[in-house]
């Protein structure tokens, strides 16, 4: 099904730039000079809409177009351009709470779908840095941050009840991107699917093993339903490492389109997921076994850190004065009540762990057996490699999956990620 395209809309090419940013005062202020001497560079390489840079004498601005169609796989596939006015909103409402963490917006188009935004320099996608072996020693904090303030300050917990419904008849019409969400990340890896790709022959009986494990797909389609029905908060939606971007001192989460009411565990569980894809793909980058060794060690120490910093800052935010309709802290007296109180928060946050664990071991399978792939794998040359990669970050995902709640912490799943690491990955034959 084609999707309606506005009166007006076109999509921009490199020469139309200037002459469009030049009709913004304040982005022609930021650029600064004529447009004639502003530079523009098509730079996407993402899977769904069109990034344009334009650098001038005294800044750059990025400004990101969403084409009516999927830029993946072509105008065969539509998709609708108010993608462009979700991601929008999203910023808008993440920035009232980290705007140190979310691109400045300048300018939003809505009849072309295009947004005018910070051009972050010299940060690069954090998932280049990974499959480089950079160090992030911030990453972990601001990640934490990020996640519990914005998911805090738009649950129930942190914004009252009228708000947040007016807020979620806005993104529940965001349809056809959560729709991608539902297919690829829980269902297409556990059936045949047009799109489905893996590792060939390595993988080809472990496809066909995933696809007909009833407790794996059993896990899939429970966590699907939380993710169709848990209108937790406003979630980022797609927040895995190729949509951060870092230096050594800062962190932006990049690209919300995907937003909506939903799960937590989601948001949580798209970063631990890619960082343990990341920690899987390092013996692929390896120049001699053992390279990347510390370098493994730091992944799950920052997997450990988000996990833990996030907890503390999202209680810490529950237990001081909040907006929330709900668990209000001066609801509860001093004594009983306050054990009550506590041991409510503590119930929250073990479902929003074991959630997390099964939304990233989701997000871990997809990027193996279906459409969408990760370079942290991609980039690996040689398909045994790859494929024993790829083995080994399939066994940690379907115990996140299926056996999440076994785990008592943060530590054990690290355990059990070092030991699937040492295992030998012997590839089905
Ligand atoms: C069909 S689009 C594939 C993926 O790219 C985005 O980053 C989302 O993760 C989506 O599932
Ligand atoms: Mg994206």
């Amino acid at each position: 099904m084609a999707f309606d395209v506005p009166p007006g809309y076109r999509a921009l090419k490199e020469a139309d730039i200037p002459a469009y940013l030049a009709g913004i005062p304040t982005v022609a202020a930021r650029l600064g000079g004529r447009a004639a001497e502003w530079k523009i560079r098509e730079v996407g390489d993402g899977n769904l809409n069109f990034i344009f840079v334009a650098e001038g004498p005294t800044g750059g601005i990025v400004l990101k177009q969403a084409l009516p169609y999927l830029r993946l796989v072509g105008e065969s596939w539509p998709l609708p351009l108010r993608r462009a006015f979700f991601e929008h909103q999203a910023l808008v409402t993440q920035a009232r709470v980290v705007p140190q963490h979310v691109p400045e917006v300048f300018h939003f188009d809505d009849t072309l779908a295009l947004t005018v935004m910070a051009y972050l320099s010299p940060h690069i996608i954090l998932r280049k840095g990974l499959i480089r072996g950079i160090v992030y020693p911030r990453l972990a904090d601001h990640m934490a941050t990020f996640m519990a303030e914005t998911l805090f300050s738009t649950s129930d917990l942190g914004q009252p009840a009228a708000a947040k419904k007016k807020q979620m008849a806005v993104f529940c019409d965001n349809i056809e991107l959560c729709r991608i969400t539902e297919d690829l990340v829980f269902t297409d890896p556990w059936r045949v699917a047009d799109g489905n790709r893996w590792t060939s022959p390595q993988l080809d009986a472990t496809a066909v093993a995933v696809r007909t494990d009833g407790p794996w797909k059993r896990a899939a389609q429970e966590f699907k339903l939380k993710f169709l029905g848990e209108a937790q908060a406003l979630i980022h939606g797609d927040l895995h490492s190729g949509s951060i971007m870092v230096t050594a001192d800062e962190t932006r989460a990049i690209d919300p389109e995907f937003a909506f009411y939903g799960p937590i565990g989601f948001d949580v569980g798209a970063l631990i997921g890619n960082l343990y894809l990341a920690y899987f793909s390092q013996s692929g980058h390896e120049a001699t076994p053992g390279d990347r060794d510390g370098y493994r060690n730091w992944i799950l120490q920052t997997i450990e850190a988000v996990w833990t910093l996030f907890d503390q800052r999202f209680r810490a935010l529950w237990t001081k004065a909040h907006a929330g309709d709900t668990f209000m802290p001066a609801l509860f007296a001093a004594g009983p009540e306050q054990a009550a109180f506590t041991s409510a928060q503590e119930a929250y946050m073990r479902r929003l762990f074991v959630d997390s664990l099964g939304f990233g071991g989701c997000k871990m399978t997809r990027r193996i057996l279906g459409l969408a792939h990760v370079e942290d794998m991609e980039s690996i040359a040689d398909p045994d490699r790859r494929a024993a990669c790829e083995t080994r970050a399939l066994r940690l995902a379907r115990a996140l999956m299926v056996d999440g709640a076994g785990f008592t912490d943060i530590k054990a799943v690290n355990d059990t990620a070092r030991a699937v690491q040492r295992e030998p990955a012997k590839v089905p034959a």
